[in-house]
């Protein structure tokens, strides 16, 4: 399989579909396409016109939209628990990681994904402050009511799932942009930060030598995304 994704510094749509994959273990190949750059376009087109990154192929078979890339690799190995097993636990995995896919714009327009820095805490306005708050609520009634009670990690349903997957790139943003979440949040953050798999994943965007507007120009960075 291969996995198109957009650079790591920013690409947070791509993020979601690479972590659930490395993280559950799942084998592709990736090809990175830098974002905003001539390149693109026709190397995303060459995939599928008029798409967005990321993009899985496998054989002869192109998805594209997160959602249903993590729906694919779910059926494809369906030994690999790609959504909780119990029904309950898959069905609000299901919403919340739709949720996600639908919603959250004041977070993800004011603070976009950035892996390589960290800004200082300040108030990022009503909009953000009410998509955390949302958010916040989601996690905690999904890490209460499944994951904890699993004993099976410390992940929002126990073991790692394509719902943490789906909410990776909101774990960086609340860390990029020190935004203030009660401990068990952080505790949640903390888990997602230390995976090997997004480990991995920073450390390359650490070394991508392409940048975008928004970054450098709104605000200082207080330091690197791992202090
Ligand atoms: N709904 C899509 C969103 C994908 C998306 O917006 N990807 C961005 C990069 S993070 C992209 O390809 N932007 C370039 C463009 O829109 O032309 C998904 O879930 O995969």
């Amino acid at each position: 399989m291969k996995l198109a994704i957009g650079n790591k510094a920013y690409s947070s749509w791509s993020l979601r579909p690479w972590i659930l994959m490395k993280g559950l273990g799942i084998a592709f190949e990736e090809d990175l396409i830098p974002l905003d750059t001539p390149e693109f376009r026709p190397r995303v087109n060459a995939y599928h016109a008029g798409s967005t990154v990321p993009i899985l192929v496998d054989g002869d078979m192109t998805v594209w939209e997160s959602i249903a890339i993590m729906d694919y690799i779910a059926e494809r190995f369906p030994d690999k628990a790609v959504w909780p097993k119990d029904l309950k636990a898959r069905t609000f995995a299901r919403v919340i990681a739709n949720e996600m896919h639908a919603g959250f714009r004041g977070l993800r327009g004011a603070c976009p994904m950035n892996v390589r820095k960290r800004y200082a805490a300040m108030d990022r306005g009503d909009l953000v402050a009410k998509d955390v708050a949302r958010i916040s609520h989601l996690w905690t009634k999904a890490l209460t009511e499944f994951g904890k009670p699993s004993g099976a990690g410390p992940f929002l349903f126990g073991a790692f799932t394509a719902a943490d997957a789906m909410f990776a790139p909101v774990v960086t943003r609340l860390h990029t942009y020190s935004i203030p979440v009660e401990p068990l949040i952080r505790s949640y953050m903390d888990a997602v930060l230390a995976m090997p798999a997004f480990v991995e994943w920073q450390k390359s965007a650490m070394a991508e030598p392409w940048t975008v507007a928004h970054d450098e120009v709104e605000e200082p960075s207080i330091g690197p995304f791992f202090a």
